[in-house]
């Protein structure tokens, strides 16, 4: 039998590990590339631009659970450590590999190179050089177990060679692993003592708020923490991230408050005296700036990273551990006659959820056209499939879709970016990969959609079946605002060379790359079009001609009346 190589070890350790579709502009692995073909049924997909490939594969990793895989040569590394930004930010599992200087090319002026190395740093959990051919086992099961431990995140290997051939031809004699790699990769107990204390904690506020991240999502623990709220009788509500651990109509979701919000749920935690968050890293996103809570306000956290507990809230009673498991054992102390919390606090938060949903339901429902983006969300969420994963880009499309869609099955799924304006679609068609057998949903601006629009041509080479949904306004309209601001208060001159776009409509767009198109400039098409691109299934395009001038409303920090 031949000698193992550093290739054949590659190929066969990402499939032992669970990993089933790697992204990449070539060259780089070439050698693996074609052991995964012979040995594995690996998917390799060619994106059109390395960022694009890291956010393919942050996608894989986030609705899969398990790590994602890009890779580029030494002249593309730059650009794939540009894409590992919002997975870092997001906490989410993918493995960069490049190509980096050999030997005996470092600090000449050789072709194409420069110390892309220190690039990693900022942007990963762990970065490594793989030297010698004899380190990659090791520095490989490392770098998977970085991404998926504890907070999972980004990890980075640079391999000697431009295109990572010096490893790949060199010989190794290794057993491959036979683990799998998921997220959760350990499942932390907690102290049982900081378990007691909390639910004291819990059980003795008189106006207390759950606040579900995307933790909880990370450890499957939705049952266990709606079963939480229920028993006590706590509102709940969520992180942008953690938007799908609790179901849309759940008569307890109080929405998602913070800077992307549903404005009562920042007024439901404004007025709690405890917030108890779960699997969250508690940002400024999330609190508005940490305003929302009130500095005043109480506050416990549950998180299986130790360095997030009293990150940001010094005096916060904290559990370290991981949330399905916690979260059970708080369960298993409720007992049997344990009162739940105050009636006239889950009243006052139906009053102010509902006084929310009287404010807005003339712009949910309106008819006008060009369409206002909310009808837009109340549509959707009335035709997404009862398993459809809806992933969203910035800006605008992660606030319409904080403040005013709704998951309304257990089944449905989110994923969105951390902040990088065009993550969605390159993001969607590998969250499409990851869950082939299940609807996934882009909802984005146009601003949005054009960064990696020549990635439709990937969707539609590899039947990526995503259903893609463009909010478009012909503009980048969130910068009204900074714009207003700057050209001193209100908008003259030549203002809209910053912001306005052509008029193009990507149904056409789609159309010339064989993908199905759509487009609609009637609200009351919507639901007809919509129902009909989820039935015959993606890759699709909705192009929705929506007002250039509606903005979405960003959080504020304001009570509701008495
Ligand atoms: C990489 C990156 N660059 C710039 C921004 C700033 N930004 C946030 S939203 C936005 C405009 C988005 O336009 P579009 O997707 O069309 O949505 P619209 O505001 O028009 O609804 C910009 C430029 C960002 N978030 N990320
Ligand atoms: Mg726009």
């Amino acid at each position: 039998m031949p000698a193992a190589t550093g290739a054949t070890y590659l190929a066969h350790t990402l499939d032992a590990y669970g990993v089933t579709a790697v992204f990449l502009v070539p060259t780089i692995l070439s050698r693996t590339l074609y052991e995964l073909e012979q040995h594995t049924t690996v998917t390799r997909v060619v994106t059109h631009g390395e960022k694009a490939a890291a956010y393919m594969a942050d996608g894989y990793a986030r609705a899969s659970g398990r790590p994602g895989v890009c890779m580029a040569q030494t002249v593309g590394a730059a650009n794939l450590a540009a894409g590992l930004r919002d997975a870092l930010l997001a906490c989410s599992p993918v493995v960069a590999f490049t190509g980096g200087p050999f030997s005996w090319s470092r600090h000449r002026m050789q072709y194409q190179e420069i110390e892309d190395f220190p690039l990693f740093k900022q942007v990963t959990k762990f970065s490594a050089h793989v030297e010698d051919v004899t380190r990659l086992p090791e520095l490989l099961a490392r770098a998977f177990r970085a991404a998926t431990v504890g907070k999972p995140g980004p990890v980075h290997l640079e391999l000697p060679g431009h295109t990572g051939e010096v490893i790949e031809n060199a010989e190794l004699d290794h057993a491959v692993p036979k683990e799998r790699i998921e997220v959760p990769r350990y499942r932390v107990h907690p102290d049982p003592a900081a378990v007691r204390e909390a639910m004291n904690v819990l059980t003795r506020a008189s106006r207390p708020v759950i606040v579900s991240g995307g933790g909880v999502r990370a450890s499957g623990a939705q049952d266990e923490i709606v079963a939480l709220a229920e028993r006590l009788g706590i509102p709940i509500a969520t992180s942008l991230n953690g938007k799908d651990t609790v179901v849309g109509s759940h008569p307890l979701n109080v929405g998602v408050p913070g800077l992307y919000p549903r404005a009562s749920a920042n007024e439901i935690v404004l007025e709690a005296d405890l917030v108890f968050y779960v699997g969250s890293q508690t940002g400024s996103q999330l609190t508005l700036n940490w305003q929302v809570p009130s500095t005043s306000t109480r506050v416990m956290q549950l998180d299986i990273e130790p360095t997030e507990l009293g990150r940001h809230f010094i005096d916060a009673t904290t559990i370290l551990g991981d949330a399905k498991i916690t979260l059970q054992c708080m369960l298993d102390l409720i007992e049997q006659d344990a009162p739940p919390s105050d009636p006239a606090w889950l009243n006052r938060v139906d009053e102010v959820r509902r006084r929310w949903q009287e404010r807005v339901e003339p712009l949910l429902a309106s008819d006008d056209v060009p369409i206002r983006p909310e009808r837009l969300t109340r549509e959707l969420t009335h035709a997404l499939p009862d398993d459809a994963i809806v992933v969203v880009d910035t800006g605008h499309a992660g606030m319409w879709a904080g403040g005013y869609l709704d998951l309304n099955h257990a089944g449905q799924g989110f994923l969105r970016t951390a902040g990088s304006l065009g993550w969605g679609l390159p993001a969607s068609l590998g969250a499409k990969l990851a869950q082939p057998d299940r609807p996934v949903v882009l909802f984005t601006g146009d601003g949005g959609f054009w960064y990696h629009l020549a990635e439709l041509e990937t969707a539609a080479r590899w039947g990526i079946g995503t259903v893609m949904v463009v909010n478009n306004n012909r503009s980048l309209n969130q910068e009204i605002g900074p714009y207003s601001a700057a050209y001193g208060g209100s908008l003259h001159g030549r203002h809209a060379e910053l912001w306005h776009f052509e008029d193009v409509d990507f149904s056409h767009v789609a159309e010339s790359l064989g993908i199905r198109g759509y487009r609609v400039v009637k609200p009351s098409d919507l639901a007809s079009t919509l129902e009909q691109a989820f039935a015959e299934g993606g890759p699709a395009v909705v192009d929705v001609a929506t007002d250039m001038d509606i903005l979405a409303p960003k959080g504020v920090a304001t009570r509701a009346d008495p």
